[in-house]
């Protein structure tokens, strides 16, 4: 979108504004066939006018890409496509993971330098096409292969810093370019393992620390993509992940989804598994004043038919909702800030149950 500057004369992104649960967002790649490593294809292979009507029949009004799926070369006819469907672009990513040999080992944190360079390549030559064609809000850097695999496999302070330089170099070449006017804010969406079994930034506050690791005149154009599933994974609260991100003024974006545990990356359908937490997102996402478009990041259940290629999109969106409704009616901001201000556990327990029950 484009950076202002705020009373204190710094850049803040001028994210797109909307009331909470009025603008859903979702990738292309969370419909389809499904199958992986441990399961066949359970559906047909739509094409993308097929793909964007049902991402629109669920209930999204915004999508996402990847430079795979919507490659730059294709860019304007795709955004014809968006427009015909009554969508539009909340988002765009470079795919750093699944594309060729060289994101195998890593990506801007890499000891290999080619694999540095291209990153930042594709990064920009993506950055350009949200910007010039698609007018999306935010470009998403997924840690993806950025980290290591083992002991002693990579320099572990210069991993750190090389990732935070990838994305100097990639500011410093979108403000020559578009200047903070026109530039697109970068939300960092950290996963501490999968692909590679120690990802880099695992967590919001790796995330952070990494844009501290920034040029300060850069920082301001790099902030969050937080994940449920991500934070979970790393064993965090992802409601407290986002008081992190809030604090320290960096929420671009959000990812929501589901997930069980300590496991791998579910992608559940947001609410399905832990409304509790659905709830509390909800609540905190208000808390925080978050406005920008809601996306949702999941994966079709293997069960699912053919005609409910979206079903995990559409349960999601009804589930935030479901639990939005509960936190207008049920929740009592000044009761609620007066419990937690005596510090009552069981009182606070009591009061949430109440909440998410009903009853
Ligand atoms: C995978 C991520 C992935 C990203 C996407 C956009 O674990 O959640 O789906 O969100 O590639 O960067
Ligand atoms: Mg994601």
């Amino acid at each position: 979108m484009a950076f202002k500057k705020n009373s204190a004369g710094q850049w803040v992104p001028e994210l797109p504004e909307y009331q909470l649960g009025e603008a859903f967002g979702a990738g292309v790649w969370n419909i389809g066939p499904g199958g992986g490593r441990f399961a066949p294809a359970m559906r047909p292979v739509l094409s993308l006018e097929e793909t964007l009507a049902h991402l629109k029949t669920s209930g999204l009004t915004h999508v996402e890409f990847h430079d795979t799926e919507a490659e730059p070369a294709d860019a304007e006819k795709i955004m014809t496509a968006v427009n015909n469907a009554g969508l539009k672009v909340s988002m765009c990513t470079a795919n750093l993971f699944k594309r060729g040999p060289e994101f195998a080992n890593g990506n801007f944190g890499s000891e290999v330098e080619h694999s540095r360079k291209e990153s930042v390549r594709r990064t920009q030559e993506y950055i350009r096409t949200g910007i010039e064609i698609f007018n999306a809000g935010v470009y998403v850097y997924w840690n993806s292969s950025n980290g290591f695999g083992g002991p002693l496999m990579v320099n572990y302070k210069d991993m750190f810093q090389r990732t935070a330089d990838g994305l100097n170099e990639v500011v410093a070449w979108m403000l020559k370019e578009y200047g903070p006017e026109r530039a697109l804010p970068i939300a960092i969406e950290p996963k501490p393992n999968e692909p590679v079994s120690w990802g880099v930034p695992a967590d919001c506050g790796e995330a952070l620390a990494i844009i501290g690791l920034m040029e300060p005149e850069y920082q301001p154009f790099v902030g969050t993509n937080l994940e449920t599933c991500h934070s979970l994974m790393a064993g965090k609260r992802y409601a407290a992940e986002l008081g992190l991100a809030a604090a320290a003024g960096k929420v671009f974006y959000v990812h929501l989804n589901g997930g069980t545990g300590l496991k791998f990356d579910e992608d559940l359908a947001f609410g399905d598994n832990d409304f509790g937490v659905a709830v509390e997102t909800v609540y905190t996402l208000q808390e925080v004043g978050y406005n920008g478009v809601v996306a949702i990041d999941v994966q079709p259940l293997n069960t699912d038919t053919p005609d409910q290629q979206a079903a995990s999109l559409g349960r999601s969106i009804r589930n935030f909702k479901r639990a939005q409704q509960i936190c207008t009616e049920r929740i009592d901001a000044a009761k609620l800030q007066a419990l937690r201000s005596t510090a009552n556990r069981a009182e606070l327990s009591e009061y949430f149950v109440s909440i998410v029950s009903g009853k």
